[in-house]
């Protein structure tokens, strides 16, 4: 029998609504939903072909434990479940709670059970070692907030739907989507600024999918600081800031405005590439209307990643932008956890402590991900012996994969949990299949702080779980019960075993709803919602209101108890110190810069037959000019070297590259014995071989890896 279901997309963040079509229990298709609210009946390539994903015959349906020669064999539930229990309970008796690491990647942030669950899990561990994608995305950014407003996940989205002028500063919406702010059809919302007058302008290396679509500013990668200090130096020049209106919500501005003598508009040409005029009739433009500077990875992956964060904020702070209709506004969450609860159970802390290597501090828990191997190889009190990877492929995805690579098998246990075997997993000693996306109950609660407009919507499981897969809230408990750590314990477990109910996902997501903002409160609020009522009478999601609020920034959005921004910290003056005195080395002249393709999701999604067919093949881009005078050929190939390593991969010729600049998609570089085989007979190559894992070169105040601006050279290969 075949029926429809409605529900909603988890590859990335402006989780579009999608309908299902089901047979039996088999998910046949899926198609864009036209009633959801915000997407209204977008869906991208990727969202349409997750069926593919879901019925991949490469996809590992029963737990599976590695051979001595590497092989994989299938093991019973039981079987795997009680040895990793086993073996926890002997890593932990050798080496502590803290001899436990987890890495959780990317799709675990928006699966709403294992995001939790994740949590509960290591405290059920006794460990504090928790890696994530993080430090290879957001974290940068979370260090700004934290420094500007006391609290690391509030931070500012564009307020795009009031905007007339918005300045994109390192993202590629039209391929991403959108990140750290969930907005449905963002590329047509990003028209309408255009169609109401306004304009929208992309400041990126590469004549991006969204450049193309708007106006184009090419910068050098990593000069982002420059331009913004460049920036905030004209408006202060030029008496273009308010400063009395600022300094009501803002401490530190003399002292931060001391350093700006230097970074005039022609001193950032040499760095930035931009010509000092267009510099300055930016300045000039952000203080004409309604404004607001957005970056997103491109702006956290290079040297100086906090302070490039911390800088947008201040530009859109001192043009009258932060917290203003138009501008960079601060949504209030539709759910509790993400403030107050999390900030109750103490979730986000920064630097409370350091770590082993490189003495990065901690960024909400998590450590920088470039540091495994070395935690996992350097003997002492806290040397990672067991290691967890959910739902992510570090060996992809963090700088130096070959060092993690090598380092794994020195490892007394890796457990993957994964939907495949993955290049990180061919090294586990057992592989767990976990659910995939429709076979699981999920509410967007990653998404709660960075709705454009106020959003609710549930989905339920479409179909049961695959073979023997099984949810991984549900593994992680069932490992810790074997542990005999008895079952996960959180906040509210106590309070809720007292009424005879256990602790699981389906109960916190009620709780999250009804005590949420727009929650019917236990009957407090008749008219409220709950997750009942969400998936009977608004499957497709309800909106909660036409638009976030502005002018609230001293009304709860700020935890400092000046409750005031700070602009003044010795870390950021550093930072600026920093870069007004880094060198270059001519050995590496070029920047490689990645680059985000419409049928991609960072190092998966590979498999999927459908996109594989309208996907060029993995390559590298370069400018003509560089091309020419290296003596390389488009369709040929490159040889990119940089002082951490080098790849061979193919060369596209093309101008959309500002010169100087390497583009190279990341995730690439599948094989060994990974499930993938699609993915592994296509070729590619990792581009992260490049990046480097030494501590020096991580960003110091948030642990973040220097992924964007990376120097390289490129040579010929072959005659
Ligand atoms: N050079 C360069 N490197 C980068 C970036 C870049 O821009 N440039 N971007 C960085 C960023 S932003 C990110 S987020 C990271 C991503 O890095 P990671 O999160 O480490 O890796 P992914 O490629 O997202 O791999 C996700 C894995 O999760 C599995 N998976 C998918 N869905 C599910 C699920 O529902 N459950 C489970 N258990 N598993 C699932 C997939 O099969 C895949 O193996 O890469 C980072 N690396
Ligand atoms: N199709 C697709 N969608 C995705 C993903 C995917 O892999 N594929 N990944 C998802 C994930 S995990 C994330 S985090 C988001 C990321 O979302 P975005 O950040 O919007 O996506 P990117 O394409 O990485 O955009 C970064 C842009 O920064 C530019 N850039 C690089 N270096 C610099 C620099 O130094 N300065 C400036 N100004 N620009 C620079 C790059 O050329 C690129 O255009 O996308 C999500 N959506
Ligand atoms: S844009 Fe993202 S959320 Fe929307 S359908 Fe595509 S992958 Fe799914
Ligand atoms: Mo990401």
């Amino acid at each position: 029998m075949t029926r429809e279901q409605v529900t909603f997309c988890r590859i990335c963040e402006p989780f579009c609504g999608l309908i299902a079509t089901v047979e039996g229990d088999r998910l046949v298709s899926l198609r864009p939903d036209p009633d959801h609210p915000t997407s209204q009946g977008f869906a991208c390539p990727k969202g349409v072909a997750y069926a593919e994903v879901q019925n991949d015959r490469d996809r590992v349906l029963h737990p599976l434990k590695r051979q001595p020669d590497g092989e994989f064999l299938r093991v019973t539930w039981d079987e795997a479940l009680d040895d990793i229990a086993a073996r926890l309970r002997d890593t932990r008796a050798r080496g502590g709670g803290d001899a436990i690491g987890m890495y959780m990647g990317n799709p675990g942030a928006l699966n709403f059970s294992l995001s939790l669950w994740s949590a509960l899990f290591m405290g059920a561990m006794g460990s504090k070692r928790l890696f994530t994608s993080g430090s290879q995305d957001t974290n940068s950014r979370f260090v700004a907030s934290q420094l500007l407003y006391g609290m690391p996940l509030v931070f500012p989205i564009p307020d795009v739907a009031a905007s007339e002028f918005v300045v994109v500063l390192g993202a590629n919406p039209v391929v991403s989507h959108g990140s750290l702010v969930t907005m449905g059809r963002i590329k047509d919302r990003l028209h309408e600024v255009v169609a109401r007058g306004g304009r929208v302008m992309v400041v990126d290396p590469r004549r991006t999918e969204t450049a193309r679509e708007f106006e184009w500013l090419p910068i050098t990668p990593d000069s982002d600081a420059w331009l913004l200090l460049a920036l905030l130096h004209e408006l202060d020049a030029a008496g273009l800031i308010d400063t009395r209106a600022m300094e009501r919500v803002a401490d530190g501005w003399p002292s931060l405005r001391t350093q700006l003598a230097r970074f005039t508009p022609e001193a950032a040409e040499v760095h930035t590439g931009i010509p000092a005029e267009r510099t300055r009739a930016l300045a000039r433009d952000l203080v004409c209307c309604k404004a607001v500077v957005y970056g997103r990875t491109g702006t956290s992956l290079g040297q100086h990643s906090t302070l490039v964060n911390f800088l947008i904020d201040v530009v859109n702070l001192v043009s009258g932008n932060l917290d203003a209709r138009g501008g960079s506004i601060f949504a209030k969450p539709v759910t509790p956890l993400l403030d107050k609860l999390g900030e109750k159970a103490g979730m986000f802390s920064y630097g409370e402590r350091r770590t082993r290597i490189g003495g990065f501090p901690d960024v909400m828990g998590m450590e920088p991900a470039v540091n495994m191997p070395a935690e996992m190889t350097t003997p002492g009190q806290g040397q990672l012996k067991a290691m967890f990877v959910v739902a992510g492929n570090p060996v992809l995805s963090v700088p130096d994969g070959n060092a993690l690579e090598a380092a794994l098998p020195q490892l007394d246990l890796l457990v993957a949990i994964d939907l495949y075997i993955n290049e990180t997993g061919q090294h586990a000693d057992y592989v767990l299949p976990s659910t995939a996306m429709y076979e699981r109950d999920d509410f967007p609660l990653f998404a709660s702080s960075t709705y454009a407009k106020p959003f609710l919507q549930v989905t339920n499981a479409v179909v049961p779980p695959a073979g023997e897969a099984r949810l991984e809230w549900e593994i992680l408990d069932e490992i810790a019960r074997r542990v005999k750590q008895g079952r996960i314990k959180a906040l509210l477990s106590r309070a809720l075993k007292k009424w005879g109910l256990g602790l699981n996902p389906g109960l916190v997501r009620s709780l999250l709803i009804e005590t949420g903002r727009e929650g019917r409160k236990f009957g407090l609020r008749p008219r409220g919602y709950t997750v009942k009522n969400l998936l009977r009478e608004h499957p497709h999601g309800v909106l909660v209101g036409d638009e976030q609020p502005v002018g609230w920034l001293q009304q709860g959005v700020i935890r400092h108890s000046d409750n005031k921004l700070h602009l003044d910290h010795a870390d950021i003056a550093n930072e600026v110190e920093r870069l007004a005195t880094r060198h270059g080395d001519p050995a590496y002249p070029l920047r490689l810069i990645g680059m985000r393709e419409a049928r991609s999701e960072n190092s998966w999604m590979h498999n999927v037959p459908s996109m594989r067919a309208a996907r060029p093949a993995h390559a590298a881009r370069m400018h003509p000019a560089d091309a020419e005078a290296l003596g390389l050929l488009h369709n040929g190939k490159v040889r990119l070297v940089s002082k951490s390593g080098e790849i061979e991969i193919n060369l596209l010729v093309t101008e959309d590259l500002k010169p100087g600049v390497v583009a190279v998609p990341h995730g690439w570089g599948h094989g060994g014995r990974s499930s993938w085989r699609r993915a592994a007979s296509e070729g590619g190559a990792n581009s992260n071989l490049l990046a480097s894992s030494e501590p020096g070169d991580i960003e110091q105040l948030s642990g973040s890896a220097h992924l964007s601006g990376i120097p390289v050279r490129a040579e010929r290969v072959g005659t």
